[in-house]
């Protein structure tokens, strides 16, 4: 699988052909949604739980105009440090920084679709895109939610951030067809904090049932993702008025200075940073963990079902 515009490292295509348990990671997560050098260290360690479960991690990026499925540590090393100068890669944004030879880091969705091209199922990352608060003027709903319709992927998320309409998030979901089951929760988590207000789809106790689901979507066809919300550990979880004052600081700024766009989810993410005094990003980095762990379970359970059939 390698070719002009896409290539698989090749520990992750031998786990491929093996059947052997992958978990893919994303890269705007690195270069857009924390500061250097916390970001290189997270993307790192995240790799090393991983390898240590027993997986193989694939960090995903557009390397030089190459969707890398398998990053490696350099790459990692520079996706980190440049920041964002790299450009934030969505489904959309893939044929211009290939056909530039350009660097980009990818969103839920691009990962995603890059995980489609090399058939990995399981996939971690911290949060995913939703709808904005305001999203009933603006229309700004992340190209996430449309790749959770077309992508066969499982993503493992610690729910949606308050910065997004959670109601709103979960009913585009809905449409989409997209299941959402909360792992060890009825509740929608919202990021920081453990509970949104909000029902999830379904709820699942253990990795096994999960896969189970996973593995059902797949023999019935339907196409398109599974979105399991993984709440953050009740000792990272951050007083639920305490960080919505500081999201709502945040989003009163952004909508003052009129930041929109790709702009507005890295702008909030920093400023909620620097509001917190690190706080949030300490919380941020021990729920990627959190999620990367759970999304090791699932993928290993996954193929112990598969290499069953
Ligand atoms: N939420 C986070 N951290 C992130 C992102 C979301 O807590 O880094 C990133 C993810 O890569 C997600 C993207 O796919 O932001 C969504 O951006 P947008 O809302 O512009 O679609
Ligand atoms: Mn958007």
């Amino acid at each position: 699988m390698n070719d002009r515009y896409f290539t698989v490292s090749a520990e992750v295509s031998d786990a491929i052909e093996r059947n052997f348990p992958i978990v893919a990671l994303e890269s705007t997560i690195i270069s857009h949604g924390m500061p250097y050098p916390q970001n290189v260290e997270t993307a790192l360690a995240v790799e090393r739980i991983v390898r240590d479960k027993g997986c193989i991690p694939a960090t995903v990026a557009v390397i030089d105009g190459v969707l890398t499925v398998g990053c490696d540590g350099k790459q990692i090393e520079s996706l980190g440090k440049k920041g964002p100068a790299v450009a934030k890669v969505s489904r959309r944004d893939l044929p211009i920084v290939a056909a530039r030879r350009a660097m980009g880091a990818t969103t839920v969705a691009g990962t995603m679709y890059a995980c489609k091209l090399a058939g990995i199922s399981v996939f971690a990352t911290g949060g995913i895109g939703g709808a904005h608060r305001n999203s009933a003027q603006t229309m700004d709903i992340s190209a996430d939610l449309d790749e959770l319709q077309q992508s066969d992927v499982t993503v493992v998320c610690a729910g949606a951030k308050s910065i997004l309409d959670i109601g709103l998030t979960l009913e585009c979901l809905e449409t989409r067809g997209v299941p959402v089951i909360g792992y060890r929760t009825d509740e929608m988590p919202a990021f920081y904090t453990r509970t949104s207000g909000y029902g999830v789809d379904c709820r699942m106790d253990s990795a096994r049932e999960i896969a189970r689901a996973i593995e059902a979507h797949k023999q019935l066809r339907l196409g398109g993702g599974i979105l399991i919300v993984n709440p953050i550990p009740e000792e990272y979880a951050m007083d639920r008025e305490y960080i919505d004052a500081n999201i709502n600081a945040a989003i009163a700024e952004a909508d003052a200075l009129g930041i929109g766009g790709k702009q507005l989810t890295p702008f909030l993410l920093d400023k909620i940073r620097m509001l917190t005094q690190g706080k949030s990003l300490d919380a941020n980095i021990q729920l990627v963990y959190n999620n990367v762990s759970l999304a090791c379970d699932i993928a290993k359970e996954l193929c112990d079902l598969r290499s069953a059939l």
